[in-house]
């Protein structure tokens, strides 16, 4: 029956993780995937949500289907959490969100219902590069996919010039694809005023901003400031999409917590949305999972967990942020690496792309035992100070040749 059906290749991440876990060196280093490590190398659940899953279970909860868009009591704080109380279409009751299954799944209902319902020509446009998965979560959903400049290679930074360009130049009413914070896989965000450019050009050519926010609180350490980018469109009057995820800035990668939003006209226009966003869940899965949920709502709902959340984010963002300066001192000062290195320290998130090439990172692999994606991204969570040494000087080694 599958006679005809041929091998597809790997996923890139994931693949990177596999070549890791055959590797048989002890000073092997996976800076492939981006999952959060801690000092000592290792997964790191948060004591907040150790402390909110105690409370859960304390509770004897039971295990009935939650409905087709969640914890109502989740998707409310997590609301919240991402627009903020003083938010216009929140106060009116004008946002329809549904708990999904983490950050792609809310993507993916996303992409669904603008497949299904958006009134113009369904061209979605991504940044290049963007999360790899973006590209076929939104043509599996029937849209046109097509690219906006993003990164410049020469400045290992945002090409903001041509970013402005390709969003002038698209048709009017296209969807753009935004990172709300942390813009994975190159670590570069707009500054602030660029967004409010960036919101301007929007506006000026009726296009449809999508959000997606997997990193709140990772970005900076503080879920306000990372959240700028989504507040300032939503005050300048623009309807959005948006996506969550708890993956990262709460640690709960494979409990798959996240929401999908959509600020509506008016609560009659939201109760619509929300009535079609069933109909679109319903025949993919049903309903989501309650357990994360049940972490993440008690979290954002209890005063002091969310306190000790909040410093915890922080926390994993400044350790980061250490392991940026402390890598960049190794490579531009004591080794002095041939090239800038001033990027590692100015991207944001958990990712550096670092502008090693793909047959350096081969060498990295085979020689140093040091894995990453071949477009040179690092995860900068994988490093830490028994392997930062061993890394820049892998890194030196092989920018030299
Ligand atoms: N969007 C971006 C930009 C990401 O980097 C990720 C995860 O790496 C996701 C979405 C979705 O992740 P998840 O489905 O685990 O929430
Ligand atoms: O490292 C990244 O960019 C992500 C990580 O279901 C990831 O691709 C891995 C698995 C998954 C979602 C995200």
């Amino acid at each position: 029956t599958w006679a005809a059906v041929v091998a597809g290749p790997p996923d890139p991440i994931l693949g990177v993780s596999e070549a890791f876990k055959a590797d048989k060196d002890p000073r092997k280093i996976n800076l492939g995937v981006g999952a959060y490590r801690d000092g000592n190398g290792k997964p790191y659940v948060l004591p907040s949500v150790k402390k909110a899953e105690e409370i859960v279970d304390g509770s004897k909860p039971d295990k009935e289907y939650l409905p087709i868009t969640g914890l109502a009591e989740f998707t409310k704080n997590a609301a919240l959490l991402a627009y903020g109380s003083e938010s216009e279409p929140l106060k009116q009751g004008a946002v329809s969100i549904t708990q999904s299954i983490s950050g792609t799944g809310a993507l993916r209902i996303g992409a669904a219902f603008l497949a299904r319902h958006y009134p113009h020509a369904k061209v979605v446009y991504l940044p290049v590069p963007t999360w790899g998965n973006h590209i076929p979560i939104f043509q599996d959903s029937g849209l046109e996919v097509r690219g906006y400049r993003y990164f410049k290679k020469e400045t290992v930074g945002l090409d903001f010039e041509g970013l402005k360009a390709d969003l002038q130049a698209a048709p009017e009413h296209a969807i753009v694809l935004l990172h709300a914070c942390a813009h994975n896989p190159t670590g570069i965000d707009p500054t602030e005023a660029q967004w409010a450019e960036i919101s301007d050009i929007v506006k000026e050519k009726k296009l449809f901003p999508f959000f997606d926010m997997a990193y709140q609180g990772f970005a900076s350490g503080n879920t306000v400031k990372d959240a700028f980018a989504v507040r300032h469109f939503i005050s300048q009057g623009h309807q959005i999409a948006l996506s969550q995820s708890f993956a990262k800035n709460m640690g709960l990668y494979g409990e798959r917590v996240g929401a999908f939003s959509l600020t509506a006209a008016d609560p009659e226009e939201k109760a619509r949305v929300d009535s079609q966003l069933k109909i679109i869940i319903r025949p993919m899965y049903s309903n989501p999972p309650l357990h994360g949920a049940r972490i993440a709502n008690t979290i954002l709902s209890t005063p002091e967990l969310y306190t000790q959340w909040e410093s915890e984010v922080k926390g994993m963002a400044d350790r980061i942020i250490s392991m940026r300066e402390k890598l960049y001192n190794s490579l531009q000062n004591d080794l002095k690496t041939p090239g800038e290195w001033g990027h590692i320290k100015s991207q944001i998130g958990m990712f550096s792309f670092t502008g090693l090439t793909a047959p350096q990172t081969k060498v990295l692999a085979e020689k140093a035992h040091i894995y990453m994606t071949s477009n040179g991204r690092i995860s900068m969570a994988g490093l830490n100070a028994s392997n930062i040494d061993y890394f820049a000087e892998s890194v030196d080694a092989a920018v030299r040749g």
